[in-house]
């Protein structure tokens, strides 16, 4: 398990509640080792996007302000995206169904699926959308997920040799529209048989300890480490195994990431469905105690070595990662010193270096600003801030 020790926070009171007993501060999901400490002053950025943002109204709830994010997001400040419905599913009245391409389909109710080897995972989830509008920056989180493996169900439906693709369909339910053809749809989103048996992937009824609530996906949903939100079905009622790739909006159609790439010296345009997470890294706050300035922010989507820093442009600076959590899926906190701090306007930019060197791309990066669409933008984040 991720420890966490308790914050001077906390024990100050803000939480007063919760210094009743020692096993709270054993308890991760109750510790907010990354909320701000007593003495600290939190200076707001002068870029402060909408918490609701127009083009996401009804279909984004609950961003939450990005100076505060926590090691694991409380259930209560998660972020949930829905592009259709938000189904409130009955127990009693749910089961999954593994059918298509396999020699064994099989049904599950709840129990079924909770009667079995259980797995737990600490992972990040950022919808691939986030920081590609300058209104839109809070779209991920970090929880402990708790479920079965998806591949050990897999192979006991016994895929057959046809299978490439295994699809993960939902309860929500829209209207599509493709040409002139009008029709009733389920949300569902797929991956090739290799990816699908990844090991990793879990099929959760809980998240940070309690039953997965009804707007991330109750009573089951995917977690798939390494992706983007997207991928990680909610309200799950069908895995179906197909001989033939899905192409519906979420793979093929609005989810996809529109590119000027150069090949042998001419330009095409590429388009490819979003996928995989990006490393990826953002300053969350700057704080002020005792006249001196700290930078603050996480880092995710890849296995991070360093956190680079540059202020007003100037040179990189290494950032200090905390090192208490180390779990490969889950975001990492960094920080950084900002001892001579001028007052005025001031620029962050921070990048994240991956441990297998990939560094997270500047705005002119060409994949960047080859980059059409705002799925997928991984490229640095500069942030603004005024010091009096
Ligand atoms: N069934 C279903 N699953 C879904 C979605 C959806 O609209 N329907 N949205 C996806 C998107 S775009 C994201 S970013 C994540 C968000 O997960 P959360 O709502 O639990 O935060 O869920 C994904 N799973
Ligand atoms: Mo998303």
């Amino acid at each position: 398990m991720d420890s966490i020790g308790p914050t001077r926070r906390q024990l100050s009171g803000q939480s007063g509640a919760l210094v009743a007993s020692a096993a709270v501060w054993n308890n991760p999901l109750l510790t907010q080792a990354f909320a701000a400490q007593p003495g600290e002053e939190i200076i707001p950025w002068s870029d402060q996007p909408s918490l609701d943002p127009e083009v996401a109204r009804g279909v984004i709830q609950n961003l939450q302000r990005w100076e505060d994010p926590d090691l694991l997001t409380p259930n209560s400040r998660s972020f949930n995206i829905a592009h259709y419905n938000r189904p409130k599913i009955d127990e009693q009245d749910w089961s999954l169904e593994i059918t298509g391409l396999v020699r064994k389909p099989a049904r599950f109710r709840l129990s079924d699926i909770k009667a079995r080897p259980r797995d737990e995972l600490t992972c990040t989830l950022e919808c691939s959308g986030n920081n590609g509008r300058p209104s839109f920056l809070t779209g991920i989180g970090t929880a402990r997920w708790a479920g079965t493996s998806l591949a050990a169900m897999l192979r006991e439906a016994e895929l057959l040799d046809s299978s490439i693709e295994v699809v993960f369909v939902g309860a929500d339910t829209g209207e599509e529209q493709v040409r002139e053809i009008k029709m009733p749809t389920s949300f569902a989103r797929s991956m090739g048989v290799g990816d699908a048996m990844s090991p990793n992937n879990l099929l959760c009824y809980e998240m940070n300890g309690a039953p997965l609530p009804p707007e991330h996906g109750f009573p089951l949903r995917l977690i798939a480490p390494g992706w983007y939100g997207i991928a990680n079905v909610k309200w799950l009622r069908r895995i179906e195994v197909r001989a033939t790739r899905l192409e519906n909006r979420f793979m093929g159609r609005d989810y996809v990431t529109i590119r000027e790439e150069k090949h042998d010296g001419r330009t095409d345009w590429v388009e490819t469905s979003v996928g995989r997470a990006q490393i990826k890294s953002a300053p969350a706050r700057v704080v002020r105690e005792d006249g001196h300035y700290k930078i603050v922010g996480m880092a995710w989507g890849a296995p991070i070595a360093r956190v680079e820093v540059s202020i007003d442009g100037g040179l990189w600076q290494i950032a200090t990662i905390d090192p208490t959590r180390q779990e490969k899926y889950a975001w990492r906190l960094w920080s950084l010193d900002w001892p001579a701090s001028e007052p005025g306007e001031h620029a962050i930019t921070v990048r994240a270096i991956g441990a297998d060197g990939s560094v997270q791309p500047a705005p002119t990066d060409p994949q960047i600003a080859g980059k059409h669409t705002y799925w997928e933008s991984n490229g640095q984040i500069t942030r603004h801030i005024r010091l009096s």
